[in-house]
């Protein structure tokens, strides 16, 4: 079948219908919805009810999709840039143009300077498995591109996970209900897992203790049994010292550590120098606290930790992923349903990840540029032999989403880089685009999900045509492989084949689902216990080389690893330097305490959850989504205002080395002193200042996973002039 042969479009209907869709947004929920359309229109949208996480609700973003759908400013067809990088103007052109532009000069800067020249940039504007995050990787493969290694999420608490436990799905959320002692950490739920908070609302009705660890008293930690403020980036120093005192006082399972664990004695002599009182130096909590924590967790089974993405967004996040990993194998949370560690249930979803990663297609040893450090690559850092020339971006928007964000920008405007970038709207991102091709959005392009909030498979019935001339991300490859004359059969097919190819039917977890079924029904639960049963490491069980929890870890010789998932399915890596192979404690390198001498310029740590209107950054341009998000605003605590004169609703300045920007200050005593929060995905152009928090954000990586440290950010608050 020729490219032009596939079907993109399906008659419309005339009668009201109602379709059962499935939210691809990057969120923990992946929510079963129900669309309904009259003539073709989608006239409504809500969640199902029928599927027991969504449970008839969508959130706040996703209940006013179809103002996203159907909003004026939607880019329906190729545009060219027609005046300055940057400043929005376009002019349509066709399909056959933009494409053909595309090609020619991917040739040519091919030709020219080798494909290294090229980059994509993409993330998780749609999460997918068919349209999201490995949707281009075939296509960058086979022309040699650089590689983009994109480790903004999850990817140094993965790499510590797999390296204590194995790539296991942990607690079924819905196994929360069970538990007797619920901490949630790092995670503000009631904005970002929104689904998950029934669950727990429910097991505190029975009794259960929930605990939440933030430096913000957020919604969530509002409505816990339980609020611990903890300074940014500390977690790992109030890890180590609960295990020291469970294991002081001897409240470990002796039994389960035996049987299943690898490494306690060595564990047992490390984390004797992490007393509560020197954590208590560290984080900012009492250290009666820490104690109450530490033996309230040991003696209330079953307890579960649910960690947020937060958690690794400091220096040492890999190891505070690692120190809360053991945690649960030393209490034996694990043996009953409820008890354990809740990360990302994604790996339990056989998902057919080479059937999109294309690993075969990648010449060995082909460059790799990591997306967090886009904006020093673009403008002669990173020591580039062969510099960036092209940049192709889908489903990202790394004006606001990459740290440094000036730099970013300096690159974007550079006269000779051809930006190519696909999108919804023309987001900062798209204002420095050479083309801008129109995407479908989840309303127009089916589609499969697996989800790393429950334990669901769900099906995405497209229940409009797509608008305008917008086609979806595998179509948009399709037609430049066409092209470019790449005639590989991953380029030949259709959005139904790639679909059929989706997942390992045949594995046991996906037993009694199939494609037509998943049709109909539009979720099906994976293969597994029910929640009321499942405790998937009562007897051990781990997916590590041993088999157990490591406590000493045996993968730490190979040195530090980011899964191929995230990185176009490579698996070549720079021969690394072994790690400590026990959890130990990596101190911010942005701090009060361990920076002194840049905590004299800047002393105020820089926070940037996500927003409870937006997703990441989209829906930061759509009227409803601006009005519940409200202004921008800098959290600070009365005492750190006041000390700069700052009152409630003034405007400040928030600097640092790398960038600046203004938004309105909230004194609030949610936030500890020393820290402020703002939250990030508000758009760079509708701001006051044309600038966002990424601008202050560093490039560093994390300890582990090449993870970003956007919580490890110093910065000074001044009144706006
Ligand atoms: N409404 C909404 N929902 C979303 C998203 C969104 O943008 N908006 N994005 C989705 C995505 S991509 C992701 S990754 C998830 C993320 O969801 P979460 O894991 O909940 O991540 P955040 O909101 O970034 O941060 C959660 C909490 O961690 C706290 N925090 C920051 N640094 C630290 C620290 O060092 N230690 C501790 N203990 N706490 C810290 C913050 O104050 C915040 O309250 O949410 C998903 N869901
Ligand atoms: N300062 C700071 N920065 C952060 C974080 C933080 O906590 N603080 N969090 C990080 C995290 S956890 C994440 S996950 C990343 C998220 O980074 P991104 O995945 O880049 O998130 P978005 O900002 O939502 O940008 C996605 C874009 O894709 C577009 N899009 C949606 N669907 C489609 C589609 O089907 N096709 C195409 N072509 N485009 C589509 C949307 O319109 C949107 O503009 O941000 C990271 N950046
Ligand atoms: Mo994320």
């Amino acid at each position: 079948m020729s490219v032009q042969d596939i079907p993109l479009q399906t008659s419309a209907p005339t009668d009201p219908i109602t379709i059962l869709g499935a939210c691809a947004q990057d969120c923990p929920d992946s929510c079963s919805m129900v669309v309904t359309v009259e003539d073709g229109v989608a006239t409504d949208i809500r969640g199902s009810k029928a599927m027991p996480f969504t449970n008839g609700g969508l959130c706040v973003k996703v209940d006013n999709y179809l103002d996203k759908v159907y909003s004026p400013d939607r880019v329906l067809y190729p545009l060219k840039r027609v005046g300055p990088k940057g400043a929005g103007e376009f002019e349509r052109i066709s399909w056959d143009e933009a494409i053909a532009t595309i090609a020619s000069k991917f040739r040519s800067i091919s030709e020219e300077f080798g494909p290294e020249a090229i980059m994509p940039c993409n993330y998780l504007g749609t999460q997918g498995i068919t349209q999201g995050l490995n949707v281009g990787d075939a296509f960058f493969n086979k022309l040699g591109a650089t590689v983009a290694e994109r480790t903004y999420c999850d990817a140094g608490s993965c790499t510590a996970y797999a390296m204590t436990i194995g790539d296991s799905a942990g607690v079924d959320p819905e196994s929360f209900v069970h538990s007797k002692y619920i901490v949630i950490w790092a995670a503000n739920v009631m904005s970002t897992n929104l689904h998950l908070w029934p669950y727990i609302a429910e097991a505190k009705k029975r009794g259960a203790k929930v605990v939440v660890i933030d430096p913000v008293k957020t919604r969530t930690a509002k409505a816990a049994s339980w609020y611990i403020p903890i300074r940014p980036g500390t977690d790992g120093a109030l890890a180590l010292a609960m295990m020291n005192v469970i294991i002081a006082e001897g409240l470990t399972d002796a039994d389960y550590i035996d049987k299943y664990t690898v490494g306690y004695d060595e564990l047992t002599e490390r984390v004797a120098q992490y007393t509560p009182e020197w954590a208590s130096e560290e984080t900012g909590i009492p250290v009666d606290d820490i104690y109450t924590l530490a033996r309230e967790y040991a003696q209330n089974a079953p307890a579960v930790i649910r960690i947020g993405v937060a958690i690794e967004r400091s220096a040492g996040g890999g190891q505070t992923v690692r120190a809360i990993s053991c945690l649960p194998a030393l209490i034996g949370a694990w043996r009953k349903p409820g008890g354990g560690l809740l990360q990302l249930p994604l790996w339990a979803f056989p998902v057919n990840w080479p059937a999109f990663l294309h690993p075969e297609l990648q010449t060995p040893g082909t460059r790799v540029i990591n997306l967090y450090q886009l904006g020093e690559a673009l403008t002669g850092g990173l020591n580039l032999d062969t510099p960036l020339k092209a940049l192709m971006v889908y489903n990202s928007n790394p004006v606001v989403v990459c740290p440094d964000q000036e730099r970013m920008i300096a690159g974007l405007s550079r006269e000779d880089l051809f930006t190519v970038v696909s999108e919804h709207f023309i987001t900062d991102t798209a204002d420095y685009a050479d083309i801008i091709l129109p995407a479908t959005t989840q309303l127009e392009q089916d589609d499969i999900n697996f989800s790393w909030g429950h334990l669901f498979v769900t099906y995405n019935n497209r229940s409009i045509q797509p608008r305008g001339e917008a086609v979806p991300n595998s179509e948009m490859f399709r037609r430049l492989a066409a092209a470019m004359g790449f005639t590989d059969a991953a380029f030949l097919r259709s959005d139904e084949e790639l679909i059929a190819e989706s997942f390992d039917w045949d594995a046991p977890a996906m037993e009694g689902i199939t494609i037509e079924s998943l049709k109909q029904k539009g979720w099906q639960r994976l293969n597994l216990p029910s929640p009321d049963e499942y405790a998937p490491h009562a007897e051990g069980n781990f997916r590590t080389p041993s088999g157990k929890t490591e406590f000493l870890s045996s993968m730490a010789a190979g040195g530090n690893f980011v899964l191929p998932l995230f990185r176009q399915g490579s698996n070549d890596h720079q021969p690394g330097q072994p790690i400590d192979p026990l959890p130990h404690y990596i101190a911010p390198n942005e701090s009060l305490r361990t920076n002194p001498e840049l905590a004299a310029r800047y002393p105020l740590n820089l926070i940037t959850p996500k927003s409870h209107a937006y997703l990441n950054s989209s829906f930061g341009n759509l009227d409803f989504h601006r009005k519940v998000q409200k202004e921008p605003m800098l959290l600070i605590n009365p005492a750190d205002a006041e000390a700069r004169g700052i009152g409630n609703g003034d405007t400040v300045r928030i600097f640092n080395d790398r960038g600046e920007f203004s938004v309105l200050a909230k004194l609030d005593k949610s936030v500890l002193t020393g820290v402020t929060v703002c939250n990030m995905g508000y758009w760079r152009k509708n701001a006051k200042s044309l600038s966002t928090p990424a601008s202050l954000n560093p490039t560093r990586f994390a300890d582990l996973g090449n993870a970003p440290t956007f919580s490890d950010t110093l910065v000074q608050v001044e009144l706006a002039s």
